[in-house]
């Protein structure tokens, strides 16, 4: 075989040009009207996945859990939430999507456990018990006036100090994340073995293709452990990024992983990687000769307008912002063997249409439309995430607090309100705040059609549907030509037409300083694509970069306008330059 196939071969993978579709089981499909989705929910829904042109699904969370944080908080890796069905509804899914074509990856959340797992009971029993050492305990310190105190100051994701004092064993336990979802310790090689065995092989040997890994950072801490600088003067706790992710060993760990699970598998994995801004480290993690993930989530775009305290104080951001994240991640792996990723959403962010185009009914449709070009032009493996393709929105403001799910909303509302004593108008802010960024509006019941509930349930939903749903449904959406679902089934194809540009392709951004337009040449072995947008509702001059003069060939838009000399209101256009 030609030198150059081989290469082809080898640098073109199932997990590179898939595409994604992420199922969060609670809000996708409930199948016996109990008000929360379910596996076999999933099932009856798999053709219409396919249908929409993906290939891969992302399953979050189905295991045994109480729930604290929907799932991400496991009480049994080797067991199903009881309402989402059984392990032979597992089972099933994996076979469905493997008669489909398509292949399954479950999320492994393996930086902690539930404080309900077997081994944190045992943990806590009393510090000599075997598995004491298999969670993160310390004793406390005590201050000046004798008052105890946890061993430093670390604030945890969900508010609060992340050391929690054990009555019983009279020490503090370490939760990077809520009180219930204790860290694993591993820096003990049986927990790590145990991860391996439990976790992942009893998965990959069912047929599972992979993984979408939690907090994948964050395995290593820095240790001992000391106190975070100052960034919030006006609390006792700190932020402590700097402290817990990309520790001494975390190479070291996710190196181990690979030798001894995933190198047995031809199976994907793709980690959450907070808090890693260098390139050069990135590398470390998705190079392909580095051996470790086969890529990771960047949060520059997603994150954008989060306040550097408390996502919720919103802070003012601009095109350039998210031009700046895009070109860095998009540019990264060119000239080197590492892969990257595109989305915009799951299960943590607001919807994209609310924060990054329009939800105005005016101009909802044209800029999700315009969403979904950009997304699917982009280098990388594309990541969708359920209701996205339908244009799903975020909760109406008019939403009251008492709607909100999530602990991390509710968590904040009640810091406010505890440390403004109730005021009103803190509260307020509050909310704005949770109604423009909370991680629940892409957590409402997927909207199937126009009956009770959208079609999710015939029961009680557990978490109120959007009121939008009768305007937004799947069902109206696949008879409708011009609808956004029928869009992003013409922009896949698109981009796997254009494989090569769009997947492969090299990206160089045209625009930078343009505060309404994003415009970007994608180059692969000499051919060329323009794709030029609309980020605002006001018509914008079309610029043809320098380096794309020639003739140009329209092959995708979301517009039937012909004026060569402007785009209109979220506008999209991709050219071929011959
Ligand atoms: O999220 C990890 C993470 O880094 C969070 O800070 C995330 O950025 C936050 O939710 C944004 O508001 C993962 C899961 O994706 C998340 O759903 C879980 O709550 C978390 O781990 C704990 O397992």
């Amino acid at each position: 075989m030609h030198l150059t196939n081989n290469t082809e071969l080898e640098t073109k993978r199932w997990w590179k040009d898939g595409i994604v579709y992420q199922i969060y089981p609670s809000s996708f499909k409930d199948s016996n009207g109990d008000g929360l989705g379910d596996i076999p929910g999933i099932i009856s829904k798999l053709d219409y996945i396919k249908d929409l042109g993906t290939d891969i699904i992302w399953l979050s969370p189905h295991y045994k859990s109480p729930q604290v944080d929907m799932g991400y908080d496991i009480s049994d890796y080797q067991d199903i939430h009881e309402p989402y069905g059984t392990l032979q509804d597992c089972k099933d899914l994996i076979q469905a999507c493997h008669k489909r074509n398509m292949k399954i990856i479950f999320d492994l959340v393996v930086n902690h456990t539930s404080d309900k797992h077997r081994w944190f009971q045992e943990s806590r029993k009393s510090k000599d018990n075997p598995k004491r050492d298999w969670y993160i305990w310390r004793p406390a310190k005590y201050d000046e006036h004798g008052n105890r105190q946890p061993p430093c100051n670390w604030r945890s994701f969900f508010g609060g100090s992340a050391w929690k004092w054990d009555e019983r064993s009279e020490e503090y336990y370490l939760h990077l994340f809520a009180v219930e979802q204790p860290d694993l310790n591993w820096e003990n090689e049986h927990v790590r073995k145990a991860i391996y065995e439990e976790a992942m092989k009893f998965w990959l040997d069912l047929g599972v293709d992979g993984f979408r890994v939690d907090t994948v950072n964050m395995y290593s801490k820095i240790l001992p452990f000391a106190d975070a600088p100052i960034e919030d003067a006006s609390d006792e706790l700190q932020p402590a990024w700097m402290l817990f992710c990309n520790g001494p060993r975390m190479h070291e760990f996710l190196g181990e992983m690979n030798t001894q699970v995933l190198s047995h598998y031809d199976a994907m994995t793709v980690g959450e990687l907070p808090h890693t801004p260098d390139p050069e480290h990135v590398l470390r993690y998705v190079g392909s000769s580095a051996n470790q993930l086969n890529m990771v989530f960047q949060m520059d775009m997603v994150n954008l307008g989060f306040g550097s305290n408390f996502k919720y104080d919103m802070q003012e951001w601009h095109l350039k912002d998210l031009k700046t994240g895009l070109e860095k991640w998009q540019s990264f792996i060119i000239g080197n063997d590492g892969w990257t990723t595109i989305f915009l959403e799951n299960h943590d962010q607001a919807r994209s249409i609310s924060r990054f185009g329009s939800d105005d009914p005016l101009y909802r449709d044209v800029s999700g439309k315009m969403l979904a070009t950009f997304l699917c032009t982009l280098t990388g493996t594309l990541f969708l995430y359920q209701g996205q393709e339908i244009g799903m929105v975020n909760v109406p403001k008019s939403w009251p607090i008492e709607e909100y799910k999530d602990l991390e909303s509710l968590n904040y509302y009640n810091y406010i309100k505890e440390k403004t004593k109730g005021d009103t108008k803190a509260l307020q802010t509050a909310l704005e705040g949770i109604s423009k960024l909370a991680r629940d509006h892409s957590r409402t019941p997927f909207q199937w059609d126009d009956s009770q509930h959208a079609g999710f349930t015939t029961g009680d939903p557990w978490m109120r549907v959007n009121d939008i749903y009768t305007e937004i449904n799947a069902k109206a959406q696949l008879s409708n030509q011009d609808s956004i679902l029928s869009f992003w089934k013409k922009a896949i194809q698109f981009r796997k037409e254009y494989k090569d540009l769009c997947v492969y392709g090299d990206f160089h951004l045209c625009d930078l300083e343009n505060t309404a337009t994003v415009t970007y040449i994608k180059h692969y072995k000499g051919q060329k694509m323009l794709v030029t947008l609309n980020f605002t509702k006001e018509a914008q001059d079309i610029v043809i970069p320098t380096d794309a003069q020639g003739k140009l060939e329209l092959v995708l838009s979301n517009s039937e306008s012909s004026d060569t000399e402007k785009l209109g209101a979220y506008e999209a256009r991709v050219y071929i330059v011959n």
